[in-house]
């Protein structure tokens, strides 16, 4: 004989019949601290430099970009380097296109090697040159050519998973391979890339920066006159490439920065809300994450979860640089930003 169903039970299959669930059975959900299914993980250039060479030979540019993603292990094959973020290693070889589109998502450029490729963002050609940092906002046409003869590798982060988790993503391919590239090439840095002066006749004000192209010489040349700073204790030498007119993050979503940790250096370990991935541009080092060593050099991706405890110290003889995006401003225009420094 059947046990009686208790009056408990039959509730509960009510409710889930009907899907329903009381706040009871999924309380634990409402963590202390944010507790992210990504994990700290690192994609070593070891790797990477096998997989951008065999990839040439291996598979075509075909309508789709030659992007090799990387997929949090943490994320069970979700589209995601982190919760909100997507990073990929791409690669053009000489002659190639990689056919115009654009979509809601936003993207950026750090260019990794190859000299003199293009990145065309409605309709200015962007040049490209390694450590350049290049701006593909949302809903901007775009196509990537290699009119050179060297092979040409960079890293796209784009807010794909955030896109997607607020149900936004709009996608479209031009009907041309190429889009029209009618403006003058590098038009935008010669207009926005002054630094603290900028045009007063524009008088569109986007929400992204209208400066595509954040030159590798301005970066080394800004690190280096300020590395004689304290800096910050949590990230050394640390700066934002910023708005070309407002001063804010490039883009509304993401901000991307770039950090030197100067030889003999250690930080103090901090964890912020919200989640970065880090590409190392120059030198090596250590970064411990939740308690867990990442010995990182030159090429190396790293993905950062929200609120995982970090810290950085530089294990070589030169001072080490990196590279990263995260998904600050939207935490911070939400009201979400926290820090931990102790
Ligand atoms: C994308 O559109 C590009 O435009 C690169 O080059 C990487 C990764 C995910 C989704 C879209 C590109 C991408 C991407």
């Amino acid at each position: 004989m059947n046990a009686p169903v208790k009056a408990e039970d039959r509730f509960h299959q009510l409710i889930h019949q009907n899907h329903m669930w009381g706040l009871w059975e999924i309380a634990s959900q409402m963590t202390p601290h944010p507790r992210p299914e990504a994990v700290p993980y690192q994609w070593k250039w070891s790797l990477l430099k096998e997989v951008v060479k065999q990839s040439s030979t291996a598979v075509p540019v075909g309508d789709e970009r030659r992007a090799m993603q990387l997929f949090n292990p943490g994320l069970n094959g979700q589209w995601a380097t982190t919760n909100t973020l997507i990073a990929a290693v791409q690669v053009l070889l000489p002659g190639e296109v990689a056919r115009a589109h654009r979509h809601s998502p936003a993207a950026i450029r750090f260019i990794i090697e190859g000299h003199g490729a293009y990145t065309a963002v409605e309709g200015e050609k962007v040049i490209m040159q390694p450590g350049d940092f290049v701006l593909t906002p949302a809903w901007q046409w775009h196509d990537h050519g290699n009119e050179t003869n060297e092979t040409v590798v960079w890293m796209d982060g784009l807010d794909v998973p955030l896109t997607k988790a607020l149900n936004a993503m709009f996608f479209e391919m031009h009907q041309d391979t190429k889009a029209s590239h009618g403006k003058p090439v590098n038009g935008s840095k010669a207009l926005y890339g002054h630094g603290k002066l900028t045009p007063t006749w524009t008088k569109e004000r986007p929400l992204f920066s209208p400066l595509m192209l954040y030159s590798w010489d301005q970066t080394a040349e800004a690190l280096h006159d300020l590395r004689s700073h304290d800096g910050s204790p949590h990230d050394g030498i640390l700066l934002e490439y910023t708005h070309a007119q407002t001063g804010g993050p490039v883009l509304p979503t993401m901000s991307c920065r770039v950090q030197m940790i100067r030889k003999g250096e250690k930080t103090k370990a901090k964890r912020v809300t919200g989640s970065s991935v880090f590409h190392v541009v120059q030198g090596r080092g250590r970064s411990v994450i939740n308690g867990q060593p990442f010995d990182w050099e030159k090429g190396d991706i790293i993905a950062l979860p929200s609120w995982a405890q970090h810290d950085f110290a530089n294990a070589g003889n030169e001072d080490a640089i990196l590279f990263s995006i995260s998904d600050r401003p939207v935490l911070e225009a939400l009201g979400f930003y926290r820090e931990d420094l102790s």
